[in-house]
């Protein structure tokens, strides 16, 4: 029987690579991400090419009635899921603390910690009862480390840190994997949704050097997932080779 994989934010980027790469490797998937037709699209895509069975959940999860009520709504086995794969985040801004937008600072928060915590919080008990099962956060080398204007996204992304720790421990008894997974600079939709939608700034965050591509890191989500039972991988920071930490970057 195949796995179950649950990829939250597969209309883009790092989530799509990922719903990509787990359903060529044996997975069913359960997808999710706001935008209906992008979300269609890719069940579409992913069902032609594999033989992956797809099941696509379409709800905000800043709201958590609709996470509650998503996760209630699958189906008896569906909800086996072996793989939790908490990818859905953003950047909104890149302002200093003092103009800061709180409408970026709400999203971000609402999205990278409230909304990881709603899904985790409806799917950690269902690996819980089956005493199985592998969370993976996508944090960010924002975890890490604070930059100039990065405040608020920082923040976020420390705090899923935090919590990858805290559900290690707690999950322990469980049988259960947690893994976190930080990368540094991904082309993806991120630097565009980060600038509001300022494609030409968003192009020149990545001028003279090789970002990483969404692929690269669903190549580690995969490498993570294909680890004997007995062996979990609790971290992983993935750089560019010309990134060396949040602000030393070589664009020669
Ligand atoms: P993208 O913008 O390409 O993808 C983000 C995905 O998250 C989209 O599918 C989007 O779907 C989904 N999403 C955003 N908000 C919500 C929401 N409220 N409810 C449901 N889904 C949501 O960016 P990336 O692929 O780069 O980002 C994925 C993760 O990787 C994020 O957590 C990000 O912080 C992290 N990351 C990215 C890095 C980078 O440089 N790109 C580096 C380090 C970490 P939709 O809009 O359809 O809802
Ligand atoms: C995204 C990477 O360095 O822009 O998480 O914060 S960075």
């Amino acid at each position: 029987m195949k796995k179950i994989a649950l990829v939250t934010g597969v209309t883009s980027g790092i989530g799509l690579a990922t719903a990509r790469i787990l359903a060529k490797n044996g997975y069913n998937l359960i997808i999710t991400g706001r935008r209906k037709e992008l979300l269609e699209k890719v069940k579409t895509e992913i069902t032609a090419n594999t033989d992956a069975q797809v099941l696509d959940l379409n709800f905000d999860l800043r709201k958590r009635k609709d996470v509650v009520d998503a996760i209630a709504s699958l189906p008896e086995k569906w909800k086996a899921i072996d793989v939790l794969v908490n990818n859905a985040g953003l950047a909104s801004g890149l302002d200093p603390i003092q103009s800061g937008d709180i409408e970026d600072w709400e999203k971000m928060i609402d999205t990278n910690v409230k909304g990881l915590l709603y899904i985790t919080r409806e799917v950690a008990p269902l690996m819980v009862a089956r005493n199985n099962g592998h969370i993976i956060n996508i944090s960010s080398i924002a975890g890490h480390e604070v930059y100039p204007n990065g405040n608020v996204y920082c923040a976020t992304k420390h705090a899923v840190e935090a919590l990858n720790k805290a559900m290690r421990m707690d999950m322990v008894k469980h049988n259960i994997k947690v893994t976190s997974i930080a990368p540094g600079m991904v082309e993806t939709e991120f630097s565009i949704v980060r600038f509001h939608g300022d494609t030409n700034r968003a192009k020149k965050f990545y001028d003279g050097l090789t970002p990483l591509n969404a692929d690269d890191i669903a190549d580690a989500i995969l490498y993570v997932v294909t680890r004997p039972a007995h062996v979990c991988i609790n971290e992983m920071l993935i750089m560019p080779t010309a990134q060396a930490s949040a602000t030393v970057v070589n664009r020669s």
